[in-house]
């Protein structure tokens, strides 16, 4: 029966991830997966996290289902932490909202509701990004394409020939961009280049559908938020999806959101209606447990002040890392290659570093960063930083 099922090569992440997991050695360190670590290495859990859940296991309750669209105070919290109290398209009821299977359950039922609506547009994400966007679109049906984004040469945007590319789409394409701190790259669009894009997706009837993952990890919340908030503020069509993953530190909780932007009340309506019904056919409804944490957190003031405070601890601590990495590498790499671990923001660095490179560095130093060269930057420590620099200097060494 089962004769013709092809051996599954592994994702280039989760597989890698799995692998530093079972690696014996002590002085092993992963700067693969993008998770967060604390200054002992460990994934932390934070404080408005551990009294909200204290709060919710002191009152065990019956665990009925959710409704299918997720927990209506989750779903209102985090619509207003993704846009803005004060969002007219919010205001008007135009974003239809539904809780998600984290970050990557968002992006799926967004799929879905595309290729179901859209069937004969093609989707384009930036040159490079985060290897499961491709996957998850090309299982939904759709052909993925990319537009140019990263210049290797300057470790910046190629941002002229990325306008061009989507000025040239059809009318009713997918446009894949991240909100802020662009996986693999780090390299995210000022303000007015945003501005240049999204007109461009206005005019040429464009829909953008926006992957915010890493809200918070870049300029704070609300400037993190700004290309989503601008793209409600002129009212374009357009998906959301969010993640509290990472910013919560929710990993196995998989808390997320999709949102989608709509004309008018009655079209949001009818939109919330059809995610719903996609929910219902991929797993029936979402977990709660997470969710309750969440929005405890973000209608909680106190609680939530105290989520922000640590999150930008967090940034803080990552920004300290690159300058750690960026001083150690100092004698070993020079200009770009070495000014991009401090430009380059979110969790992640692309380092420039070659297949073999990598290899090199796990094979002989455990050393775990993404075959494509990523490092996640969030992964480094007092401790671990000098074996990083040891590492990279030695593989590029010979
Ligand atoms: N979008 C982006 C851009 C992203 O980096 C991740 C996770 C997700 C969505 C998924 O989020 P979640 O809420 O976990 O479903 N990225 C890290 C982990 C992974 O690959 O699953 C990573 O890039 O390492």
């Amino acid at each position: 029966m089962f004769e013709h099922i092809d051996a599954y090569p592994g994702d280039p992440i989760l597989t890698l991830n799995e692998n530093f997991q079972k690696d014996p050695r002590q002085n092993k360190v992963n700067l693969s997966i993008g998770i967060y670590f604390d200054d002992d290495g460990r994934l932390p859990v934070m404080q408005a996290v551990r009294t909200a859940e204290a709060v919710i296991l002191g009152d065990p309750g019956p665990k009925p289902y959710l409704p299918m669209a997720g927990f209506a105070q989750y779903r209102d919290a985090v619509q207003a932490l993704v846009f803005g109290e004060s969002c007219p398209s919010r205001a008007a009821g135009r974003i239809a909202t539904v809780q998600t299977l984290g970050g990557s359950g968002a992006l799926r039922v967004g799929a879905d509701f595309i290729k179901r609506y859209f069937p004969a547009s093609q989707v384009w994400v930036s040159d490079p990004t985060w290897e499961n966007h491709r996957f998850i679109f090309e299982r939904a049906g759709f052909t993925v394409n990319t537009y140019p984004y990263y210049d290797e040469a300057t470790g910046g945007l190629k941002f002229e020939a990325m306008l061009a590319a989507i000025a040239a789409l059809p009318p009713k394409s997918i446009v894949l961009l991240h909100a802020c701190c662009h996986n693999p790259t780090g390299v995210d669009l000022e303000r007015a280049q945003w501005e240049q894009v999204i007109d461009v997706m206005q005019q040429r009837d464009l829909l953008p559908f926006v992957d915010m993952a890493y809200q918070g990890f870049g300029a704070g919340l609300d400037d993190d938020a700004f290309a989503v908030r601008e793209i409600a503020r002129r009212g374009l069509p357009a998906l959301i999806a969010n993640s509290f993953s990472k910013n919560f530190s929710l990993y196995g909780e998989r808390c997320g959101g999709l949102h989608v932007v709509c004309e008018d009340a009655a079209s949001a309506d009818r939109v919330l209606g059809q995610l719903t019904a996609s929910v219902r056919s991929n797993y029936s409804n979402p977990p709660t447990h997470g969710a309750k944490i969440v929005a405890r957190v973000l209608t909680t003031p106190d609680l939530k002040q105290s989520w922000e405070s640590e999150l930008a601890a967090m940034c803080q601590r990552i920004a300290r890392m690159r300058v750690a990495i960026h001083d150690g590498l100092r004698q070993h790499v020079s200009g770009e290659a070495l000014s991009r671990y401090i430009r380059q923001r979110g969790m992640f660095t692309y380092t420039g570093l070659s297949a073999d490179q990598v290899e090199r560095l796990r094979e002989e130093h455990g050393v775990y960063i993404l075959r494509s060269g990523r490092m996640c930057v969030a992964g480094l420590n007092e401790q671990n930083v000098g074996i990083v620099v040891d590492a990279i200097a030695k593989v590029l060494a010979h």
